[in-house]
């Protein structure tokens, strides 16, 4: 099991307390997706969406890494071969949970993006719609999200190592938002060992060898544990 590759959705960050996005009380039961994770939703309404977002980064801003997070760091740190986190979170528990080799493929909410020269910086905690972008000054700074439409960050990186993977897993997500829900195919493809570590199984469940069932704080620790003593 050298090289490991493991995609994580918003159930790994459920126990920090951050709102998953298919729950009934989660994110798209609460915005209609086309208003704030759309281009077209932030032309229409750029406030609308630059708000959404100020909520998501004080949210992401007071919620700590959970146990898994900080399992996926011990096994990269103790790993004899390469691990690779490909989050599709926008928020920073990964890192401040210590993983160092890390692909944010739908963006990052501490990050912002200038629309006009691609130039990106810290975010604010607050953001306006119209902020100036501190490289070229126009009035075009967003929040570097990845929407609907848009095309997820480092796609080669992430096919390149998916290509090499001997083992790939998918820690809390539903499975529905694709490039991402394709990893799983394109691992098998490449001979990799699949697992699916959820609540419940994914809309691309049955595509995995095996399944781990459970609470990711109480699951992932135990699967790295295990991992690290084979
Ligand atoms: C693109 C913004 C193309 C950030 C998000 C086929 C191929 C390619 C594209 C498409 C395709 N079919 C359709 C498309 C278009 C679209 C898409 O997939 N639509 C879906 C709805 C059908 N895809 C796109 O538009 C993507 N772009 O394809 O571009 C392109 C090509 C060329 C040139 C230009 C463009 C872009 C997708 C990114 C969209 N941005 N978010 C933000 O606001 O956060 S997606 C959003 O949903 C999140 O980012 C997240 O990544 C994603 C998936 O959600 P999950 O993380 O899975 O969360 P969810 O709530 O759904 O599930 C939680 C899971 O956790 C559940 O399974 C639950 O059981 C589990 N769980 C809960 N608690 C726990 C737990 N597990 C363990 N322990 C717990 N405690």
């Amino acid at each position: 099991m050298s090289n490991i590759v493991i995609l994580t959705g918003a159930g790994i960050s459920a126990e920090s307390g951050l709102e998953t996005f298919r729950a009934e009380t989660g994110l798209w039961a609460q915005h209609r997706v086309e208003d704030v994770a759309t281009p077209e939703g932030f032309a229409r309404d750029p406030k609308l969406v630059v708000d959404f977002y100020n909520t998501r980064r004080a949210q992401a801003a007071e919620a700590a890494p959970n146990a898994a997070h900080k399992a996926l760091a011990r096994l990269e740190a103790e790993h004899s071969g390469r691990v690779l986190v490909v989050t599709q979170n926008v928020d920073a528990l990964h890192e401040r949970g210590g993983t160092r080799n890390l692909i944010h493929m739908h963006g990052a909410v501490n990050s912002a993006l200038c629309a006009a020269c691609d130039h990106r910086w810290e975010a604010p905690m607050v953001m306006a719609a119209g902020d100036t972008c501190p490289a070229c000054s126009q009035p075009a700074a967003r929040p570097d999200i990845v929407w609907f439409g848009e095309m997820p960050y480092q796609m080669d990186e992430i096919f390149e190592t998916l290509g090499q993977a001997d083992l790939f897993a998918a820690i809390g997500t539903s499975g529905n938002v694709y490039p991402a829900a394709g990893f799983v195919a394109e691992a098998r493809r490449a001979g990799a060992d699949t697992v699916e570590i959820n609540l419940e199984p994914s809309s691309v469940g049955s595509q995995f060898a095996r399944h781990i069932t459970g609470p990711a704080t109480q699951t992932v620790p135990a699967w790295v544990d295990a991992l690290l003593a084979s």
